[in-house]
Order: C-alpha cells, then sequence, then structure tokens
C-alpha cells in the first residue's frame, strides 16, 4: 500500500472503521474514501455498484457491518443475519468485479462453537454448534468468510480474514440496551453516579469470561495484515488478557468513581461462557497489542464523557 493508494474504509463512522481511519491518517495514506450511510447504502447492490464503478478503490477494509451486544443479537436475529449478508455480499463482489488489489474482511470470535477448546484456534471453525443468542451474526460473518476465500480459490481475489475478539475503545456505541458490556457499564455506572444511586445491575451471572480488546491494537492489526498477509486462512486477533464479567465491572466501577454495589441480574442471559482466542499466528507476524484493560477503560470512560455524556 503506497501512501498514494485508494482506501475505501468501509464502515468508517463505527468502532472499528473509525480506528482504522485514524490511524491510516497518522501513517501519512492521503487518499482515504468513506462515505456515510446516507451518501451510501452498503444494503443497496445498484448504489454500492455505482461507488466501485466510479471511485476505483485498490484496498478495502470491510469494517460495515450491523453489530451489537447479547441482546440487540437475540431480539432482532433477521436484521442481523439480513443486513450483514447483503453488505459483506455487495462490498465483496463489487471489490471483486472492479478490480480491487486487497480486501480485509473483519468477522468476530462468535463464528467459532459455543464450547471450543480454549484458547481458540482458528482451525475450530465449524467443528461444533454456536452460541443461540449471536447464531444469526455469526452465520452470516461466517457465510462472510467462505465468500472471500471461495473468491480467493476461483477468481485469484486477494481477500483475507480477521477474527476480532471482543472489541472496546472511544467511538464505540453506547446505548444501554443494544450495545456490548463495556459501554453499556460504563454508561450505567456514569448515571449511576450522578444521580447518587446506590446500586448499579449488571446483567447475568457475572461468571462468563471474556477477552478484550482495545480498538486501536485491532485498527493496527488489520494494517498490519493488509501489508504483509496474504493467505487463505483466518487470523484470530486478541489480548490475551481474559477477565470474568463481575471482575469487568468492578474495573469499570473503579473506572468511574461509582462507590455503591453491584447487583447481578440472573434474568438476563450470559451467552457463551467463555471466549479465548489463540492468537498466536497474529503474534508470529509481529503484532502485539498495547494497551492494558485499565487503561483501555480509562481513556474510553475519558471518550464517552466529552462526547457522550457531553451532549
Ligand atoms: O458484550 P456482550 O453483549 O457480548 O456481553 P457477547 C458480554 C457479557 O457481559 C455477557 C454480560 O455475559 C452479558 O450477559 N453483561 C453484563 C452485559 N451486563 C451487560 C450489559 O449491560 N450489556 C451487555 N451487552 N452485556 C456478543 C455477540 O456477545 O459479542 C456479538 O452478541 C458479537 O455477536 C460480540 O460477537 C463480540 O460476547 O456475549
Amino acid at each position: 500500500m503506497d501512501r498514494n493508494a485508494r482506501i475505501y474504509v468501509a464502515g468508517h463512522r463505527g468502532l472499528v472503521g473509525s480506528a482504522i481511519l485514524r490511524k491510516l491518517r497518522e501513517a501519512g495514506f492521503r487518499n482515504i474514501l468513506a462515505r456515510d450511510r446516507r451518501e451510501l447504502d452498503l444494503t443497496d447492490q445498484a448504489a454500492v455498484t455505482r461507488f466501485f464503478a466510479e471511485a476505483r478503490p485498490e484496498y478495502v477494509f470491510l469494517a460495515a457491518a450491523r453489530v451489537g451486544g447479547i441482546r440487540a443479537n437475540s431480539s432482532f436475529p433477521a436484521d442481523f443475519i439480513r443486513d450483514n449478508l447483503l453488505i459483506q455480499t455487495h462490498v465483496i463482489d463489487a471489490s471483486r468485479r472492479f478490480g480491487t488489489a486487497k480486501l480485509l474482511f473483519l468477522g468476530s470470535s462468535c463464528i467459532y462453537p459455543r464450547l471450543a477448546p480454549q484458547p481458540i484456534r482458528e482451525e475450530y471453525l465449524l467443528s461444533g454448534p454456536l452460541e443461540p443468542t449471536n447464531e444469526w451474526y455469526a452465520v452470516a460473518k461466517i457465510a462472510g468468510i467462505k465468500m472471500v476465500q471461495s473468491f480467493r480459490r476461483q477468481y485469484g481475489f486477494r481477500g483475507i480474514c480477521l477474527m476480532p475478539t471482543n472489541l472496546y475503545g472511544p467511538g464505540d456505541n453506547f446505548d444501554p440496551e443494544g450495545s456490548h458490556v463495556i459501554p453499556a457499564l460504563i454508561r450505567r455506572f456514569h448515571e449511576a453516579k450522578m444521580a447518587g444511586a446506590r446500586e448499579v445491575v449488571v446483567w447475568g451471572s457475572g461468571t462468563p469470561r471474556r477477552e478484550f480488546l482495545y480498538v486501536d491494537d485491532l485498527a493496527d492489526a488489520c494494517i498490519l495484515l493488509m501489508k504483509i498477509y496474504d493467505g487463505e486462512e483466518i487470523v484470530n486477533v486478541g489480548s490475551g488478557e481474559e477477565v470474568a464479567i463481575a471482575e469487568l465491572a468492578e474495573a469499570v466501577r473503579k473506572t468511574v468513581g461509582f462507590e455503591g454495589n453491584i447487583r447481578f441480574d440472573l434474568s438476563r442471559p450470559d451467552g457463551t461462557p467463555r471466549k479465548l482466542l489463540d492468537s498466536s499466528r497474529i503474534r508470529s507476524l509481529g503484532w502485539k497489542p498495547a494497551i492494558r484493560l485499565a487503561e483501555g477503560l480509562k481513556s474510553t470512560y475519558e471518550w464517552f464523557l466529552s462526547q457522550v455524556a457531553a451532549k
């Protein structure tokens, strides 16, 4: 990728896309294409075709997706499978037809079987049943992986697939019901602190374990793979830092400075018990995470205060 290459970041307003855009700009890439949803609806095939025919991006980071936490996934299964299948099919197909040199597709750690051995290696894909709370999203992402791999085999298309672990950071969605656990808890603890409340509710039993990665570290991995990796195998990207949800809640409580108690709401789903990626493949390519959870939570809370709470 030279500094003048035409690079399209699909999903540049989202958590991942905005981090990739920031990192590309910092690294001096000058010719970055981005379109927001009003300018280009990626579920509209004709619109995607027109955009690619005109803009002819040389590199595509496919970070556009319908995403959400455990509740959004299980409440809107049709939206999750439909929108993701449409977005990825249109973008991957147009990239191939209009001569994109390389495309990076972002999947998710929920593509792996619910009870996969831990840490989860890339080979475990399609070796067992999925977690029911997000199987619709997972099936769409698995279809995206298979589409990229089949295009590589049949057309020699240079598509690669990266599977991030649970992500968080500046630019996240802080919707109280629809978001992932970190932004949801940051908002809930913050609002409880402001209201002088005595307790905060955390969903589920607190025992599920999750691995969290700060989104800037993920963006570095995306750019590295785009530059140096060109294989069919998918590549896991995780921090190796795994915590129980109860420990995470305690860490968010401290970060926000809430002094009350935590109550676990057992009527809410736990989801998959554990989801720790084996990231040795990306580590052997020279990537490692730079931001630990405590530091990442602090900067995410600062971003929340300046961008969300301030409005
Ligand atoms: O972040 P989260 O929704 O992602 O939930 P998943 C992680 C854990 O945090 C679950 C618990 O055990 C939740 O029950 N949790 C506690 C909460 N309090 C809350 C809260 O207020 N909000 C949320 N959202 N969770 C998603 C998938 O699953 O992971 C997506 O649904 C995607 O498909 C994403 O793959 C990475 O790890 O359970």
